[in-house]
């Protein structure tokens, strides 16, 4: 059996992927010329040597020609090459400029999921201290945000996933709902082989996925639901499951609380109303709850509590789980849905069990500990609230602040976003690591919005759409190229390592925060360029904060420890699963956190009569600034299309490959039509990575959950035209 003990004794060259959550381990050698040969490593567990497309190729942007190698700034309407002191000398003017008329706040700060713990820390701190505004927020708005609200409210804590990926390797049933990860986490795949086998794998997809054949290749079921329904079909499940008498009562007796106030709420959910609403069958809704009943017999089994588990071989021992992603997430009552999936859940007495339980699959490379550390609007660093007085006494200290001196919540990522240029908005924005031209719904509201600023400063390594608009451009390092920490969607912190040296020009983003501060006179000494130092600062800033890392250090990562937060004062082994003897709510039960249904904000209509739903292709990367720019990626899918059911494109006087044109309220969409007997009459599918008039994103509706402020990125009205 492989163990992460026998972990190879040097480090050299060991790193992760720059991509998506499940950090897939990578070891990066240095070639001839500065393009790196890769291989994976066998011992790390959640990918255990495998690497999708993405990961293999990742190398080829580090010395790619379209790589920013000085910085840009516009000159007469054209961004001109400049040295670093003309840039950031432009760069504290246009923060002087704003905050002369708009005061603090006069100036917002755009982050990124993709940000090391390090740099989303400082940028967090640069913003509250140097700036002293409260307007930062970033991507991870549109990504984690109703998980995160759910699992808050539910167990008093979010941790994508509280226990490691490998555990998922023994369940007999896995129900995965808006997850696609044979396309957005390839590697993961091999985690579902036992559940799959078993005939235990259910994917809620309104598409026929490369997940959701997966699933029924080995027997299981594929719940083909209507996008934006799926509060009905979690609340029509955990109807099934108490009126089929598989309710858990000792366990939501000694563990839960509020389970008849939600069984108020699914006791309307007749198997058959549920139907109507979702278009799953009734005989596929029992089928489920069937599966997940008989799945957790075995779950709790103290052979599989092992957190250094990894051998794939090992028969399934039995445990479920529900696994909620992006598909059940992004819409205007997200945070609703995953309630609800929580609730099925701990009817089922799931959550908190060994061998079984209820996780998201927590997206961007540093989705997990980008939301800790404070560059979410209503967060300080350790996953503490900026609204509690006590945490902002604990942070202010480890800054060496008043507590006064903290600015309180800012605006939630479109809010801020639609504010920019507006009489009382900020006139001034620095975005690190997001590409909200392509990204943002409602794209073209934000594109303007953008251009309505007086400074827009975009650090990348490449000319995204958004640096492209920028009054001055900042060359960034990239993942081989720097050196600091990420926490993967188990809650592992890995190292990220120096394999290969950044080209002249690019400088690191804590060395850019550092120089601005000295700029702005705001006491750079503040904002060390070191990363290891930050890390210790993050640390203790963390030190008894619900994502408490205060007793991890580099040496123990780089010594191969497997980490996973919280690890602090009472738990410096680290914590691999949550939960097992309480929740992290005050009572320490788990909260059933239901609300009613509410329908897509966004209804079809005879003008706009299909369901447009978003996702990812496995070739593409968010927004695709970096993987439309690596050779096989771009041939794999080279232009954007829209996926759709013959019958769908013939109604609109469309075949398969005839360029096409796909309308909402707010935009339109150029898009090749691809026709697939297996989708939706009711429903079309459009990738959201490309730019120009193929961002799927110029139809999309800012409608936001009202408790996570998360897009409705999911569902609106749409047409299909002839181009
Ligand atoms: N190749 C690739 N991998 C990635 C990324 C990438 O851009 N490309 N991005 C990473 C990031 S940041 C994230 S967040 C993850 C996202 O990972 P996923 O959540 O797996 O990805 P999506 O394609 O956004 O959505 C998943 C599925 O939701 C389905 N869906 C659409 N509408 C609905 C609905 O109303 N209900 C339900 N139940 N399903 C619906 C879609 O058909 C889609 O197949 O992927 C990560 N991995
Ligand atoms: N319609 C629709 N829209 C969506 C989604 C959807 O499913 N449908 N999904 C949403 C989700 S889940 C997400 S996560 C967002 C992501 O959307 P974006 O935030 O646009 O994500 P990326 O394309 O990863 O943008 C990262 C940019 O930063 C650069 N970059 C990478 N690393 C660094 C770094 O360390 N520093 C700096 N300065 N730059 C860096 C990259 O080159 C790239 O240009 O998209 C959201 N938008
Ligand atoms: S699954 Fe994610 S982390 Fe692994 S190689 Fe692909 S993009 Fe990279
Ligand atoms: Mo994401």
């Amino acid at each position: 059996m492989t163990r992460i003990a026998e972990l190879p004794t040097s480090t050299a060259g060991h790193t992760h992927c720059p991509y998506c959550a499940l950090q897939c381990a990578m070891t990066v050698n240095p070639g001839a010329g500065r393009a790196p040969a890769q291989v994976s490593p066998a011992w790390f567990p959640t990918n255990r040597g495998g690497l999708c497309r993405k990961g293999w190729t990742a190398a080829e942007l580090l010395d790619h020609p379209d790589r920013i190698t000085t910085p840009l700034v516009r000159v007469g309407g054209e961004l001109e090459p400049c040295d670093w002191d003309t840039a950031l000398e432009r760069v504290a003017d246009g923060i002087r400029r704003a905050q002369a008329t708009g005061g603090p706040d006069g100036v917002a700060v755009f982050g990124g999921g993709g940000l090391t713990n390090e740099k989303a820390y400082q940028l967090g701190k640069f913003t509250r201290l140097a700036l002293g505004s409260r307007l930062i927020d970033y991507n991870g708005r549109w990504c984690m945000s109703s998980a995160a609200a759910a699992a808050n409210l539910s167990f008093g804590l979010d941790r994508g996933l509280p226990f490691p990926v490998t555990d998922l390797s023994h369940a007999r049933a896995v129900l995965l709902i808006g997850a696609n990860p044979a396309d957005t986490m390839p590697p993961f795949l091999q985690h579902l082989d036992g559940a799959a086998a078993a005939g235990g794998l259910v994917v809620a997809d309104p598409r026929l996925t490369a997940t959701a054949r997966r699933a029924l290749d080995g027997g299981g079921v594929h719940l083909r639901l209507r996008p934006g329904t799926d509060a009905s079909l979690l609340m029509g499940l955990l109807h099934l499951v108490v009126v089929g008498g598989h309710l858990d009562p000792s366990y939501i007796d000694a563990r839960t609380s509020g389970f008849d106030e939600a069984w108020g709420h699914a006791a309307a959910w007749l198997p058959e109303r549920t139907e109507r609403v979702t278009g799953v069958s009734v005989a596929q809704l029992e089928r489920t709850v069937a599966m997940l009943a008989e799945g957790r017999r075995g779950h709790g089994d103290p052979a599989c509590s092992d957190p250094a588990c990894s051998d794939r071989n090992r028969d399934a021992r039995g445990g479920s789980y529900v696994l909620t992603a992006r598909g059940a997430e992004q819409h205007a009552d997200g945070s609703s849905v995953v309630g609800a999936a929580i609730a099925l859940a701990l009817a089922l007495g799931l959550p908190g069990r060994p061998g079984s339980g209820y996780g998201t699959l927590t997206g961007q490379g540093n989705g997990q500990g980008g939301r800790e550390h404070g560059q979410k609007a209503d967060q300080l660093p350790g996953y503490r609230s900026i609204t509690d007085p006590a945490a902002r006494a604990h942070v202010a200290d480890v800054w060496g602040v008043d507590p006064a001196e903290l600015p309180g919540p800012g605006l939630s990522a479109f809010e801020l976003l639609d504010s920019l240029g507006a009489p009382e908005g900020p006139s001034a924005m620095l975005v690190h690591a997001s590409n909200p031209v392509v990204s943002a719904p409602d794209a073209d509201r934000v594109v303007a919005r953008l251009r309505a600023l007086d400074t827009l400063v975009v650090a990348d390594f490449v000319l995204s759409e958004t640096a492209a608009l920028a009054d001055v451009v900042l060359p960034v390092t990239q993942w081989a190229e720097e050196e600091g920490t990420l926490t993967n969607l188990e809650g592992r912190v890995l190292r990220r390592r120096r394999t290969v040296t950044p080209p002249a020009g690019a400088r690191d983003e804590l060395w850019i925060w550092n120089e601005l501060a000295r700029r702005l006179d705001r006491g750079p000494e503040r904002f060390p360029v070191d990363p290891r130092a930050v890390f210790d600062e993050l640390a203790r800033a963390s030190a008894g904060g619900p994502a408490d890392y205060s007793a991890i250090d580099w040496d123990r990562l780089d010594a191969g420890e497997a980490l996973h937060w919280p690890c602090g004062i009472d738990s410096p082994g680290g914590t691999p699963r949550l939960f097992l003897d309480r929740f992290a709510t005050p009572d320490g039960r788990a909260r059933f956190a239901l609300d009613g249904v509410r329908p897509p904000a966004e209804p079809p209509d005879a003008e706009f009569p299909l369901l447009g739903t978003t996702g990812r292709l496995l070739a593409h990367y968010q927004s695709g600034a970096q993987t439309r720019r690596v050779t096989e990626l771009a041939a794999a899918e080279p232009r954007m299309w829209v996926q759709a059911h013959p019958v769908v494109a013939r109604a609109a006087g469309l075949d398969d490959g005839d360029p096409a044109q796909v309308v909402s309220r707010r935009g339109s969409v150029r898009a090749v039509v691809r026709c697939d007997e297996d989708m939706r009459t009711d429903t079309v599918f459009l990738p959201f990575h490309f730019g120009g008039d193929g961002r799927a994103n110029r139809l999309t509706l800012p409608e936001l959950d009202p408790r996570s402020r998360m897009p409705e990125f999911k569902v609106c009205a749409v047409r299909l035209e002839a181009a």
